[in-house]
């Protein structure tokens, strides 16, 4: 951490007089958005100035003011912090202000309610001055009773942080701890966006997905004072919803497959069980949900073989096997050859209904089922037909 890289002494002497800058180049920038949090806000500037002083780092404390209508801004100020104002609202866009802003060689992201133990910062920190690049807090052995909601300690966080192992493989507990530190190198790696609390969702996908190395250690949370800006549902879903977005895999391909599948095998159902399934007293016709299941399914793959080829052309994600695959086989060429397939074979069981109907002879199989099929391949393959122009045109450079 004493080493000083030129690209630092670089950012210090844009910030400001060149030689003083350099010498006294800042080691550790500490972060804290904050919305109305009087209260608490001057105490974690205090306490993470005193670890400045204690562990002898140079360092300073960004308190990013996001339209407080108390007197946040000031207590800040007067506790020695540098206070910035960011009118777009959100805990994102407050934290990305900070990020931006921030002067350090490592960054410590933490919040103003005074609910992390900035006293010590050393645990924290210690990871990245062994080749991590990024650290995050687990606060679920040291919760202070009353400090995290139930729903928010045994489904919430642990929900998304198995999302996150699923999607990235992440082997973070505490997905949705606010304590972290991370290099000036891994924040430019990462290329973060997001304007709310998803923005923790994200920093973890795209730490996993850039490779970098990252760190969990075990950290208090205190009971907040001030209300709550945590919004259950409107930020759960803001999480998932960005999880999804960045997942193709789960949002359109996994479903998409699986529904293709259950689809063909109703279908397949209709045709042998003419009458339908009777179970109980109810009897299930499969006929429906078939053409439904089969027609969404195909749509969502071709879509998320679309957004993938969109993504990866435009160097979104990398090219993995997906990418590789679709361009070899799902080309507009073999897509119209399969959609013409397709409908030829909906066609030619029409004509075999049609047969059916003027012969009258009974060809011993279920006329609604085979109406069914003939109806969703026609579907289908004009759908194959589209898509097939559609992932032509994603994937144009
Ligand atoms: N600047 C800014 N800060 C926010 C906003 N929403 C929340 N915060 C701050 O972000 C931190 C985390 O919010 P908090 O309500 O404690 O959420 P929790 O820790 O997830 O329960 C606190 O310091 C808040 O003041 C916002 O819209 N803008
Ligand atoms: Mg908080």
């Amino acid at each position: 951490m004493a080493i000083v890289d030129p690209a630092e002494t670089k950012r210090a002497e844009l910030a400001g007089s060149a030689g003083e800058r350099a010498s006294s180049a800042v080691q550790v920038s500490v972060v804290l958005p904050c919305l109305n949090e009087e209260e608490t806000v001057a105490a974690c500037v205090e306490k993470a100035r005193g670890w400045f002083q204690r562990s002898g780092v140079r360092g300073e404390v960004l308190v990013v003011d996001n339209g407080s209508t108390d007197h946040s801004a000031e207590e800040a100020r007067r506790a020695g912090a540098r206070v910035i104002d960011e009118p777009k609202r959100g805990y994102g866009a407050a934290h990305l202000r900070g990020f931006a802003e921030a002067q350090g060689e490592v960054i410590v992201m933490a919040d103003a309610d005074d609910t992390y133990d900035l006293l010590d910062l050393d645990p924290l920190i210690e990871p990245l001055r062994n080749g991590y690049d990024m650290t995050v807090g687990n606060r679920m052995q040291r919760i202070e009773p009353g400090a995290m909601t139930w729903s928010h300690r045994v489904i919430g966080t642990p929900a998304i942080s198995l999302l996150l192992r699923l999607f990235t493989g992440s082997r973070i507990a505490d997905s949705q701890c606010g304590l972290r530190a991370f290099t000036q190198e891994a924040y430019q790696k990462m290329g973060l966006r997001s304007s709310g609390m998803e923005l923790a969702s994200e920093m973890i996908l795209k730490a996993y997905r850039r490779g970098l190395k990252v760190a969990e250690v075990d950290t208090s949370y205190a009971v907040r004072k001030g209300e709550t800006k945590l919004n259950t549902f409107r930020d759960g879903w803001r999480h998932l919803r960005f999880l999804l977005l960045y997942s193709p895999h789960y949002l359109f391909l996994v479903p998409g497959l699986v529904l293709m599948l259950l689809g063909i095998l109703s279908l397949g159902i209709t045709l042998g069980a003419s009458g339908g399934v009777t179970i109980g007293t109810l009897t299930w016709q499969p006929v429906f949900a078939g053409g439904i299941l089969l027609v969404v399914g195909t749509n969502a793959m071709v879509i998320g073989i679309a957004t993938h080829l969109f993504a990866a052309s435009r160097d979104i994600i990398p090219e993995d096997w997906v990418v590789r695959v679709a361009r070899q086989y799902a080309t507009l060429e073999r897509m119209l050859g399969l959609a013409f397939a397709i409908v030829a074979i909906g066609a030619g069981l029409d004509a075999l209904l049609f047969y059916e109907w003027v012969s009258g002879n009974d060809l011993g199989v279920s006329t609604a089922g085979l109406a069914a099929v003939a109806q969703t391949s026609m579907i289908v393959g004009a759908n194959l037909a589209l898509g097939g122009f559609l992932i032509a045109l994603m994937d144009v450079e």
